[in-house]
């Protein structure tokens, strides 16, 4: 049998599952997950290797109303993500009602020529009669190549979803070697990990105000040392990240030091700094500084 390869871009609106969906599709974290909305920044590709095939999904950040610098950038990432894949997931809430949101999503996807297939997530919520109700009126939205309800959490017909997505792609290369399963350096995934745990532990404004930057990785004897700033917006923020005696920083060091203990399978000594830059959000220099580079547009 023929190898196969392709791209597939995982879009949607903020808190769809797209995250959860490709961890479990790569049966690994290489994104983060959490409960508040525009978690993912930046488009990451997750690479999944079998003996006959090789899907590069491409996980984007949710697509919104900005009202951000770091916002448009984010949009821009989703869109540029939709140039030169072989098919885009559209992935929705199935909880949810279609509303603007998912319509202007679909604008999109419809300036571009590829086959979408729409993956209704979260049936594990959703009783069995609405969801018939719920995909006949997705179908009156768009000629979708396919649809496909799934459990992005409880791994429901992921399977089918992977067997259906291949018949999209065409005989190819490798593209990665057959042990990487994601485009991104180790001080990226650490920092992520990082701002999960902010996002996990604080709420209202907080989460969309914060970066992390690892600073300094360094093996000292059995430990390995890693330095990172956590970066808000305001002084009241920082206060907050830091909390009552050092509460809250404390907190958010010993979740993040357990997972990195997790992956990197070595002792980790995590030294969190916070640092104030006003406003950052809206500074192209500052975002740049902080990985939040602005995509290139074929259309810019
Ligand atoms: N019950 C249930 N919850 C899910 C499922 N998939 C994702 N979630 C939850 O939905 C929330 C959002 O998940 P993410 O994977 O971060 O969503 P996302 O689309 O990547 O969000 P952004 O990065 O903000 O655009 C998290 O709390 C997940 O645990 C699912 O299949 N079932
Ligand atoms: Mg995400």
């Amino acid at each position: 049998m023929a190898f196969k390869s392709g791209f597939v871009a995982i879009v949607g609106r903020p808190n769809a599952g797209k995250s959860t969906l490709l961890n479990t599709l790569l049966d690994q974290k290489v994104a983060i997950v959490s409960d508040k909305p525009q978690t993912t920044r930046n488009a990451i590709r997750g690479i999944l290797t079998r003996d006959d095939f090789q899907i590069i999904f491409i996980d984007t950040p949710g697509i919104h109303k900005p009202k951000h610098k770091l916002g448009r950038n984010m949009n821009k990432e989703s869109y540029a993500s939709l140039s030169g894949v072989d098919a885009a997931y559209l992935i929705v809430d199935g909880t949810e009602a279609i509303g603007s949101g998912d319509r202007f999503v679909l604008d999109i996807l419809k300036t571009h020529k590829i086959p979408v297939l729409l993956i209704l997530n979260k049936i594990d919520l959703l009783p069995k009669e609405k969801l018939l109700d719920h995909l006949d009126r997705w179908n009156q939205e768009f000629d979708f190549a396919e649809v496909i309800p799934v459990s992005a959490l409880k791994q429901r017909n992921i399977d089918r979803l992977l067997k259906v997505t291949l018949d999209y792609l065409e005989e190819g290369v490798m593209y990665y070697p057959e042990g990487q399963k994601s485009d991104y350096p180790q001080q990226f995934i650490i920092s992520e990990i990082i701002r999960e745990k902010v996002l996990k532990l604080t709420e209202q404004e907080i989460p969309h105000s914060v970066a992390v930057v690892v600073e300094s990785m360094t093996q000292k004897k059995d430990k390995l040392v890693i330095q990172a700033i956590i970066v808000v917006e305001r002084d009241s923020q920082k206060g907050m990240i830091i909390g009552k005696q050092g509460a809250m920083i404390k907190h958010i060091g010993q979740l993040a030091r357990e997972e990195l203990e997790m992956i990197t399978q070595t002792s980790v000594y995590l030294e969190l700094f916070v640092r104030v830059e006003k406003n950052w959000r809206d500074r192209q220099t500052l975002l740049s500084k902080l990985g939040y580079v602005e995509p290139v547009m074929d259309d810019d």
